[in-house]
């Protein structure tokens, strides 16, 4: 049987999810910092630890046939990979940011002037479609401190938080590009069982995150009320109490409108209600 190879981050941002989401995954490895390649026992897999610069090229060349990397970084090395899923981590956009004294108004503004960036590949594309000609000063990093050190106007980086830009006295002034981790496969990886395996394995961690599973008690005469308000896989199970004329209500809640449901259900004659995290969901 063949062996599968993927390729994830081996120190930085990515690297504790990535191994996260495939250890959720069942898989079973070990992340020693020190190997550069773990085989996992329980799977055909075996996993390679890289910096994220290398990861993209790694899985067009089809050295690795998958990997775990930040969209930015896939467009910036320009190769030709599947994407395979969206992974919900490693959030963040690429933003061009100015100095708090400036005060552009319209990013046409932003011609004849020199921004610096660690993503001219990406930074020329976004300018082009925009018809405006900037200098792009590539730098291989610190990008935040180039205007304070009159190496550039402007600068286009990687924005989180937005604390780096603060420090550095710089505000966002336009957005790039947004990225999250991807999971990426050599061109027609998608059409590999195996793959396809992993895929679903990780499709059911990734929903099973965005889900909380719900048991509550209700009186009788509240369930059409409060049944309306779940939304449950397929529908919620009702299950009868000893107490007469009660029933424990058990279902799952998308994370995002988590608050809201609670208070809702509440109001409808939920009590007791009990949240837990879900490990998996396999549709
Ligand atoms: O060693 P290796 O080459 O593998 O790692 P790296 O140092 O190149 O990358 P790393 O670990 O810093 O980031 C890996 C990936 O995480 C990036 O490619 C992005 O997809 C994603 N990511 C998410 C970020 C950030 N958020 C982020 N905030 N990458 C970098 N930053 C930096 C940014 O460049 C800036 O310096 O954090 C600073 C800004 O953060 P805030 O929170 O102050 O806005
Ligand atoms: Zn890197």
């Amino acid at each position: 049987m063949k062996t599968l190879k993927i390729a994830i981050q081996k120190s930085g941002r990515l690297n504790e999810k990535s191994v996260e989401l495939l250890k959720n995954c069942g898989l079973n490895f070990e992340n020693y910092k020190s190997s550069l390649i773990s085989p996992v026992s329980n799977f055909p897999l075996e996993i390679l630890f890289l910096r994220d610069d290398d990861i993209p090229e790694y899985v067009q060349d089809g050295i690795a046939d998958l990997g775990i990397v930040g969209e930015n970084v896939i467009q910036e090395t320009e190769v030709e990979v599947s994407y395979l899923q969206r992974l919900g981590f490693g959030r963040c956009s690429l933003k061009i940011a100015v100095p708090n004294t400036e005060n552009y108004k319209d990013i046409s503004e932003l011609n004849g002037k020199s921004i610096a960036t660690t993503y001219p590949v990406i930074l020329g594309k976004f300018l082009k479609a925009k018809g405006i000609t900037s200098e792009i000063r590539t730098i291989s990093g610190s990008v935040e401190i180039s205007p304070g050190l009159g190496l550039s106007d402007a600068i286009c980086d990687l924005v989180s938080t937005g604390g780096t830009l603060k420090s550095n006295g710089l505000k966002p002034f336009a957005n790039v590009m947004s990225s999250e981790a991807v999971l990426i496969g050599s061109k027609g990886s998608e059409n590999d069982d195996l793959i396809k395996e992993l895929i679903q394995r990780i499709q059911s961690v990734l929903r099973a995150k965005e889900t909380k599973y719900v048991v509550l008690n209700a009186p009788k005469d509240s369930l059409a009320a409060i049944t309306a308000l779940l939304p449950g896989v397929k529908s919620p199970s009702v299950v009868p109490l000893a107490e007469e004329g009660w029933v424990a209500v058990h279902t799952v809640i998308p994370e995002r409108d988590f608050w809201d449901r609670i208070s809702q259900l509440k109001q409808a004659g939920a009590q007791g209600i009990v949240v837990m995290p879900i490990e998996k969901i396999i549709l």
